[in-house]
């Protein structure tokens, strides 16, 4: 199948489920990227290549919610080694500033170079001649080379989700050279923030002896991949503001935030944290700072702390022992300050529906986002699309992406638990004039800048990228 239009992401955009007959079916998982792709896909003909999640056989090229598919099998093994070890245990923790220690073994930068071939062999069988590429996360840093080896006409661009570390940090890596090259097969090189381009175009002149030229790299013709000029530059990936904020505005939606304020004994002050359950996300802190205020009463008797913390990556060892110490710390407050039937923290270790989390961000006086370091952090936005009526009040970590834009929020170091408890009692008193000004400003940023722009935006970019005889991708 040719294909003007291919987006190569580590998951698909559908999960298999359990039909009523018992056979295996595809439901849609909603999420950002493949909204903000969708009318692109649809346009251009387009495919999706992707992981289902399972371990496997591949599911074969197949259609599903309107979209043609392409899945890439992994076995148990591979599981093991790319997905829970390379991925989440070698590559997450050091581009997150090695908040966690990374692993380094050699069998899983194998199985990594062996699923990175599989992705690029996939997109070149599906692309037309002159097709454009899009690449997505750190999960598929070789994918551009590979392609890029096999194919010269293709307009590939690459865009890295999470943070892109300091030299300093990416050095450990025993294969940073690889991964400079693997990335470099691209024509355009996205990132959430300017110091990730930074970060990266440093990482090309050290670690790979490269030259760069404002934020492009040079790409000498001695390599696989021929004389060119990559470019390396900053595109902060949004949310679809309009859907979430009409969903907020359904009647059957606010009663519902109406009946979790109910549930909850109508306190004065509702904290809301969503996360998946990610020792990036600064859980820890978070309910550190909340308990001493409990203890000082600084934010007065009738405040609850709702923390939805979804699970995530439940077989990679760090994560079973952040859910120990959050699950800890959490009942250690209760322990401590609950009533009969009025717990001060409301712990959920469960995912939601989109509804339920679009009521519950319409539930919450303050969002707290603690995240020790973020690509982007898509909750701050989210919250921020659902508050139609300007009030609420963010507190967000200044080590997340969303904290460029967000202005109008109180910026944390979650680090700094004194300077976390006085943001979060200014964000629990703010006056309602304070609290309109702040989150007029938030709001514009969100629905003017939403996940469709960043999509337009980079493949924009991409489509000006000078390369050979590239078709232009209907936009
Ligand atoms: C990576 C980067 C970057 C969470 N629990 C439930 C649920 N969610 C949804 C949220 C939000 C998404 O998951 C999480 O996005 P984040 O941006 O907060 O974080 P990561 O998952 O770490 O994402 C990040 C992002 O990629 C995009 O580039 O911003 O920095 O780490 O949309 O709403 N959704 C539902 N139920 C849940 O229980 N339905």
């Amino acid at each position: 199948m040719a294909h003007r239009f291919v987006v190569a992401a580590s998951r698909l955009p559908v999960d298999r489920v359990e039909g009523p007959d018992g056979a295996a079916c595809w439901r849609p998982s909603p999420g950002g990227l493949v909204s903000a792709l969708e009318p692109v896909m649809r346009e251009s003909g387009g495919v999706w290549i992707g992981w289902s999640g399972d371990a496997g056989p591949a599911p074969g090229p197949f259609r599903a919610n309107g979209l043609d598919l392409v899945g890439i099998g992994l076995s148990a093994q591979l599981v093991r080694d790319y997905y829970e070890g390379f991925c989440n245990a070698t590559l997450w923790p050091l581009y997150h500033d090695v908040i966690a220690p990374p692993e380094f073994h050699r069998r899983w930068w194998e199985a990594y170079v062996t699923v990175n071939r599989s992705f690029a062999r996939a997109a070149v069988e599906q692309a037309a001649p002159g097709a454009t590429v899009w690449i997505h996360d750190y999960q598929l840093q070789l994918v551009p080379q590979f392609i890029r080896e096999q194919r010269g006409d293709l307009r590939i661009g690459f865009f890295n989700h999470i943070p892109f570390p300091g030299y300093e940090i990416f050095a450990q890596l025993p294969w940073r050279r690889q991964v400079i090259t693997g990335l470099l097969g691209a024509d355009l090189l996205g990132f959430q923030r300017q110091d990730g381009a930074a970060n990266f175009l440093r990482a090309c002149r050290r670690a790979a002896g490269l030259t760069t030229r404002g934020s492009t790299v040079r790409v000498p013709p001695d390599g696989t991949l021929g004389a060119r000029d990559v470019l390396a530059a900053t595109f902060p990936i949004s949310i679809d503001s309009a859907a979430l904020e009409q969903i907020a505005r359904r009647d059957s939606v606010r009663k519902r935030a109406a009946d979790i304020r109910l549930a909850l004994g109508e306190p004065d002050t509702v904290l809301l944290g969503i996360d998946r359950l990610d020792y990036t996300k600064g859980i820890p802190h978070r309910l550190s700072a909340y308990g001493e205020l409990l203890r000082e009463g600084r934010l007065g008797p009738r405040v609850v702390l709702v923390q939805v913390a979804s699970p995530s990556r439940e077989r990679v060892a760090a994560y079973r022992v952040l859910r120990d110490k959050v699950e800890l710390a959490v009942s250690r407050i209760n322990g401590e300050h609950a009533e009969v039937g009025s717990p001060p923290v409301h712990y959920l270790h469960q995912s939601h529906p989109r509804e339920e989390m679009a009521a519950l961000y319409l539930a919450a006086d303050v969002m707290l986002v603690t995240s020790l370091r973020d690509g982007m952090n898509l909750v701050a936005k989210e919250y921020v699309a659902c508050r139609y009526d300007e009030t609420g009040a963010l507190v967000l970590s200044e080590f997340t992406g969303s904290a460029d834009e967000l202005s109008g929020a109180f910026l944390v170091n979650p680090h700094d638990i004194e300077g976390l408890k006085d943001a979060i009692v200014r964000a629990a008193t703010i006056s309602p004039a304070e609290a309109r000004r702040r989150m007029r400003l938030m709001r514009k940023r969100v629905c003017e800048h939403d996940v469709a722009h960043w999509a337009r935006t980079f493949l924009g970019t991409l489509t000006r990228t000078p390369v050979g005889e590239a078709a232009e991708v209907a936009l």
